[in-house]
C-alpha cells in the first residue's frame, strides 16, 4: 500500500485513529479526521496541526479522499461510511491497513472470551524464545503500531468490530478460541456476528493454521470449509495415534503433533477457572504450531498470573475475597467467571446492555449467587431476567454496590464485579470500572 501524497480520511479519534494518523503521517500521506464529539474534536485541534473536524459534513470530509480508516467503534451504518461507499472511496479497518504496511508475519487470535489472555500468553510464550514479539490489538495497542518496528511477529488480538472492513488480512495462525452471544446492538445477529468472526481465516492459505476450538458447536460449524489447516483443542483426548490437537488428560495437558505428544503440567498454573485451561490449550497449541520450545511454554505457563480487570483479585477484607472481572462484559463470559467459585459469591453486575439473553445465566446464579447487586441502564432488565433465582438490590451505582455488599458479605464469601454489561454509561471502559472498583474497596 503506497500512502505517498493521498488523502486519508480517519474516523474516531481514539487510540485506533491517534495510531493510524501517525502511520500515514510516516509514510507521506494527508490525514483528516473526523469524531462526533465536540469537545474531543476543539481539544485535539488545539494541538495539533492535522485537519480534524466534526463528522456532520460528509461533502466537506470525503472531498478528494482516497481512503477512509473507520475506528473500531464506528458501525458500518455511520453516515460516513455508507457515502464513502455510494462515492465508492476504498473503506479499509485499521487491522487490513497495518496487515498491508507489516513486513513480520501475523498471528491473530478471536472469539468472543479469553482474547486477551490467549494473546498475552501466546505473545510471551513467543517473546521468551528469543523472537522480537509485538503483542497487541484488541488487547490495547493497535496493530498499526507494530509497522516499523523491527518485530518478528505480531501478535494480535482481534475483534468483530476490528473485522468489518478486511479483504486481505491472513494471519499465518489463526486461533478461534469460542462464540457466545456479544455486540448483538452492533452486528444484528448471532450469526451476522459468526459470520464477521470468520473473516479472520478467509483468506488464509493451505500453509496457514487454524486454532479451533472443537467443543463449541459455532466454531466448529464456522470453520468448516476455511482454506488453511484445523489444529483442534478441547477436552476430551483425541483418538486414534495420527490425529493431531490438544486436550487435557489426567494430569497434564497433552498435545500431540508431528507424531511428537507433548505433556504439560496444569496444576500449577495459576490461572483461575475452567474458561482459563481452554485459553491456554489455545495458547499452548499455537505456540507448538510457530516452533517455540516445550520447555520455554511450560516456564511460562508456570509463571503466567494473568491480565488486570480479569478474575483479578483486588483485595481480601475479613475472610471476604473482592473480585475484579470488569472484562465480564457479555453474559457468557460471567457465567464461565462464576463457575470458576465454589464459595457463595455477591455479584455485582449492570451498566449498559449488548442485546444478548440474560436465561444462560439464571441456572449459575441460582447456585453460585447469593445476592445479586446491580447497577446502571441494564439493571432493570437483569432484576426481571434474574430476579426471581436470588435475593436482589437495585442500587444506582457501583460504589454503593460495592458498600452493599460489604455489609451483606461473610468471612468465606466472594465479592465480585462480573458485569455482564458494556461500561459507557457510568465509566470511560471497562478498565476505568475496574480501577474504580479498586479504588472503592481499598476504601471500605
Ligand atoms: N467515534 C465516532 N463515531 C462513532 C463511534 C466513535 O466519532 O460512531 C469516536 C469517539 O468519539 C472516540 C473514538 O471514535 O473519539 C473512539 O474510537 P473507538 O471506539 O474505536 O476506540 P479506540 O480508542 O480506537 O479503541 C479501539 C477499541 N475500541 C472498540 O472496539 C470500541 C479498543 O477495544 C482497542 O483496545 C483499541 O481500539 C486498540 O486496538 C476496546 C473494546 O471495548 C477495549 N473492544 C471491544 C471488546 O473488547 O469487546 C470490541
Amino acid at each position: 500500500m503506497d500512502l505517498a501524497g493521498k488523502t486519508v480520511l480517519i474516523i474516531g479519534l481514539g487510540r485506533t485513529g491517534k495510531s493510524v494518523a501517525r502511520c500515514i503521517l510516516a509514510h507521506g500521506g494527508r490525514v483528516r479526521i473526523a469524531d462526533s464529539q465536540a469537545d474531543a474534536v476543539a481539544s485535539a485541534r488545539a494541538q495539533s496541526d492535522m485537519e480534524i473536524r466534526s463528522d456532520d459534513d460528509a461533502d466537506a470530509l470525503l472531498c478528494g479522499v482516497q481512503l477512509v480508516i473507520p475506528s473500531p467503534g464506528v458501525p458500518a451504518k455511520h453516515p460516513l461510511l455508507r457515502e464513502a461507499g455510494q462515492r465508492r472511496v476504498t473503506v479499509q479497518s485499521e487491522i487490513e491497513l497495518a496487515y498491508q504496511l507489516l513486513t513480520c508475519p501475523v498471528v491473530a487470535i478471536t472469539g468472543t472470551n479469553g482474547k486477551s489472555t490467549t494473546t498475552a500468553l501466546l505473545g510471551e510464550m513467543m517473546q521468551r524464545s528469543g523472537q522480537e514479539t509485538f503483542i497487541g490489538g484488541n488487547l490495547g495497542t493497535p496493530l498499526i503500531d507494530a509497522v516499523g518496528t523491527a518485530s518478528a511477529v505480531a501478535v494480535a488480538e482481534i475483534s468483530s468490530f476490528q473485522l468489518e472492513w478486511v479483504e486481505q488480512f491472513r494471519p499465518q495462525i489463526g486461533v478461534f478460541l469460542n462464540l457466545s452471544e456479544d455486540h448483538l446492538d452492533r452486528h444484528g445477529s448471532f450469526g451476522h456476528y459468526g459470520q464477521t468472526k470468520r473473516r479472520l481465516f478467509a483468506r488464509q492459505r493451505r500453509s496457514d493454521w487454524v486454532v479451533m476450538n472443537r467443543d463449541d458447536a459455532s466454531v466448529q460449524a464456522l470453520c468448516h470449509g476455511l482454506p488453511g489447516r484445523l489444529f483442534s483443542f478441547g477436552w476430551t483426548p483425541m483418538t486414534g495415534d495420527k490425529n493431531e490437537g490438544a486436550w487435557v488428560g489426567a494430569e497434564s495437558l497433552v498435545l500431540r503433533h508431528v507424531g511428537r505428544e507433548m505433556h504439560y503440567a496444569i496444576d500449577d498454573i495459576p490461572l483461575r477457572g475452567r474458561h482459563n485451561i481452554a485459553n491456554v490449550m489455545a495458547a499452548v497449541s499455537a505456540a507448538t504450531l510457530w516452533g517455540v520450545p516445550p520447555a520455554i511454554i511450560q516456564s511460562v505457563l508456570a509463571s503466567f498470573t494473568g491480565l488486570p480487570h480479569r478474575l483479578e483479585l483486588v483485595a481480601e477484607k475479613n475472610g471476604v475475597a473482592y473480585i475484579n472481572d470488569s472484562k465480564g462484559t457479555n453474559i457468557d463470559a460471567v457465567v464461565q467467571s462464576l463457575n470458576s467459585f465454589s464459595e457463595p459469591v455477591i455479584l455485582l453486575a449492570g451498566g449498559v446492555e449488548k442485546g444478548g439473553d440474560y436465561r444462560p445465566l439464571r441456572e449459575v446464579v441460582q447456585t453460585k449467587v447469593k445476592k445479586l447487586i446491580l447497577f446502571g441502564q441494564a439493571q432493570r432488565s437483569l432484576r426481571a431476567a434474574l430476579g426471581q433465582d436470588t435475593e436482589t438490590l437495585l442500587v444506582n451505582a457501583l460504589d454503593e454496590a460495592v458498600q452493599a455488599a460489604h455489609r451483606g458479605a461473610q468471612a468465606g464469601d466472594i465479592v465480585l464485579l462480573s458485569p455482564a454489561c458494556a461500561s459507557f454509561d457510568q465509566f470511560r471502559n471497562y478498565a476505568h470500572r475496574g480501577e474504580a472498583f479498586r479504588t472503592y474497596v481499598e476504601a471500605l
